[in-house]
Parts: structure tokens; C-alpha cells; sequence
């Protein structure tokens, strides 16, 4: 029999195909849009997509948070280093999906529901910012029971790093948990990536119930802020640093590793804080013109995909950081969260 291979590295979310499209103000203000945004779709935001496809010149690409993030870290790795769960349809957009992975190698394990569409988000560049206003779809039923079916569960148990998207919390915590409890008990490394400032306020409880096992903890300047507002932390929602430290010195399970939180800023420097600490580093971000952006979507998912492949590579955490940093810089280069062929490859620098 041929010996099991061991994926380094597992992923969960919730895999989306992305609706993209340059879009104007008239546009968010007729879908109640911010310009900088991520949020869950309504009944009245559900017209969107087609609006997207038939008046805006929309693209279809892969996305999916996580998705994108374990795209960019199985660009980096060795191949068979990166595997993927979440829930999708049984249709075009699943298709599309798959064929989007396989071009940096990555394996996913969906779960396949027959009846309900594979999700999707619409997405609405103005300029640099982005909107995605996501209708979740067969990603939204996503269960335990796919996590710790048995071919499954090998591919967690082989692994060393478990990559969550916080997006996740508004699916199956019951399945973030269970990978968080897996890190703690075998001493692996759990990573959550906080993903949108609503995770933050709207699903605070099961967020929380999580922390205890994150091992790193990924977000941006908004969800920071977003973080302190709904924990009513004493601290200004825009004193990074202190937000780092705090999200690094939570109550932690598995004493056998120093938490780290990091906080992504934009074209601000990158903030890291770790566990028992005072020392609050600052990372000044690869610098890139103006007319080199194509769109910000899926930057901070490259990052992430970045210093994760970092992390199972081994790297220091400075390192770490400056691998997120030059795939962040590739990735915002191309169409949506997407990265360049043929492969580039990191140097330090
Ligand atoms: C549950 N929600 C709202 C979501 C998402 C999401 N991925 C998972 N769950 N809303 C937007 N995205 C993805 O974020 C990427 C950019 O960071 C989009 O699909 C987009 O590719």
C-alpha cells in the first residue's frame, strides 16, 4: 500500500467564488455598501450578483478567505504541503473552484452538498479599497461530521499547523473548537485569522470560546478596533500596539507555546506582539507604486498564506512576517486574490 503523504498544513473555511468588478459609489450606496468592507449578504443585497455580471463587466475568480491564504502558502511550499476543507455545491462554481487550486497545487477536501449552490462574493473595487458582500451557500453548511470522517481526521492528525479563517465562526465553531482542542493536546500550532471586523462584534462568543487555543492570531487595523470596541478594551480602538498585546497575553491552553498576535495595517507597518512580552515589534511593509496595484482583494489573505508557509518552513518569526509582506505585494498585483505565474520565488531580503 502506498504510505499515506502528511499534509503540513490544514486549512478551514468556506469556499466562495468571487464576483468581481469595478464598481463606483452609485453602486454601494444602491446595495448599502461601505467602500471597505466585508459583510454577510441580506435579502436585499441578493440582486447584487447578477447586477455584478450583466452592468459591471464582472470576472469570476477564486476566493474563499482561507481558501486564498492556503493558495498562497501551497505557492510557496513544496508540493502536497497544504490541504483545504469547506463546503461547496455540486455545480459550475465548485468547478471553477477546483480548477483554480490545482494551478498552485493545493488539495482541497470539500464537503459536497447536492442541493445547495456553491457561495459566492460579490466583490466592489473602488479604487483601493474593496467591498464583499458574501451569500454563503453550501460553504454555510459545513459540519463536524466532514472534519472527523475518518479519511479526514488523518489529514488533521498528520498535519502540525491548523489554519482557521474567522469567517468560520459564522458556520461550524463547533468544528474550530475541535481543531483548536486537537492543537492544544498534540502541542501543534492553531492559527485563526480574525477576517472581518463583524466576527469581531457579531460573533464574539464563539470567537472568545477559541482563544484560549491560538497559538498566533492574525488580523487587521480595523478588526483591532473592532476587537477592542466589542471587548470594551481600555485602550484607544487605534493604539495597534496595545490591542497586539493584549490579544497576545489572553488565558492560553497549551503553556508549552508563547501566543503571538499579529496586526496588518495596510500600507502601515505590520505589528507583532508576543505572549509575555513587553517588546512590541514594528515591520514596515514592502513598498510598491501606486500604478503597480491592481486591486487589495485577497491582500490580506496573501500575507497570511505568506507567513503561514513562513512558520511550517520553519523561519523565524521576522521572516515569517516578511514572506506575508512579499506575497501581500505579489498578490495585490494581479486580479483579485489571485498570484503571479510563472512562479516567483522569496528571497530574503
Ligand atoms: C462568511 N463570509 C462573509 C466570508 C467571506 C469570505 N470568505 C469566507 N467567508 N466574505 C468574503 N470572503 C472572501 O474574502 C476574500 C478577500 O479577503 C472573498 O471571497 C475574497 O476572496
Amino acid at each position: 500500500m502506498a504510505a499515506t503523504k502528511e499534509y503540513a498544513l490544514v486549512c478551514l473555511e468556506n469556499p466562495l467564488l468571487d464576483i468581481q468588478a469595478v464598481g463606483d459609489k452609485a453602486l454601494l450606496d444602491k446595495y448599502g455598501l461601505k467602500d471597505n468592507d466585508a459583510i454577510l449578504a441580506e435579502e436585499k443585497h441578493i440582486p447584487i450578483y447578477e447586477d455584478l455580471l450583466s452592468n459591471y463587466d464582472a470576472k469570476l475568480i477564486a476566493g474563499g478567505a482561507a481558501q486564498n491564504t492556503a493558495r498562497g502558502a501551497q505557492y510557496i511550499l513544496p508540493p502536497n504541503s497544504v490541504v483545504y476543507f469547506g463546503g461547496v455545491g455540486d455545480d459550475k462554481y465548485a468547478a471553477t473552484l477546483r480548477d483554480a487550486v490545482k494551478q498552485v497545487g493545493l488539495r482541497v477536501e470539500y464537503r459536497v452538498d447536492p442541493k445547495i449552490p456553491t457561495g459566492r462574493c460579490g466583490v466592489v473595487i473602488t479604487g483601493h479599497n474593496r467591498s464583499l458582500v458574501t451569500d454563503l451557500g453550501a460553504a454555510n453548511h459545513y459540519d463536524l461530521e466532514h472534519l472527523k470522517r475518518d479519511d479526514i481526521w488523518k489529514l488533521v492528525q498528520g498535519a502540525e499547523y491548523f489554519y482557521v479563517g474567522g469567517y468560520h465562526f459564522t458556520v461550524c465553531p463547533q468544528a474550530i473548537q475541535t481543531l483548536g482542542e486537537e492543537a492544544a493536546a498534540a502541542n501543534k500550532a492553531f492559527i485563526v485569522n480574525v477576517s472581518a471586523p463583524f466576527i469581531a462584534e457579531f460573533f464574539k462568543d464563539p470567537l472568545d470560546a477559541s482563544s484560549k487555543y491560538w497559538d498566533y492570531v492574525i488580523c487587521n487595523e480595523t478588526e483591532a478596533a473592532s476587537y477592542a470596541k466589542s471587548h470594551a478594551l481600555p485602550y484607544a480602538e487605534t493604539d495597534v500596539a496595545a490591542i497586539a498585546k493584549h490579544l497576545a497575553n489572553l488565558p492560553k491552553e497549551n503553556s508549552k507555546r508563547a501566543r503571538v498576535a499579529v496586526i496588518t495595517q495596510g500600507t502601515e507597518p505590520t505589528i507583532v506582539a508576543q505572549q509575555g512580552s513587553d517588546d512590541v515589534k514594528q515591520f514596515p511593509v514592502h513598498a510598491i507604486a501606486k500604478e503597480q496595484i491592481n486591486d487589495t482583494n485577497g491582500a490580506g489573505d496573501a500575507f497570511a498564506g505568506g507567513f503561514v508557509a513562513g512558520l511550517v518552513q520553519g523561519k523565524s518569526l521576522e521572516e515569517s512576517v516578511d514572506m506575508g509582506q512579499w506575497l501581500a505585494r505579489l498578490s495585490i498585483q494581479e486580479l483579485g486574490p489571485s498570484y503571479p505565474f510563472p512562479k516567483q520565488t522569496y528571497a530574503k531580503a
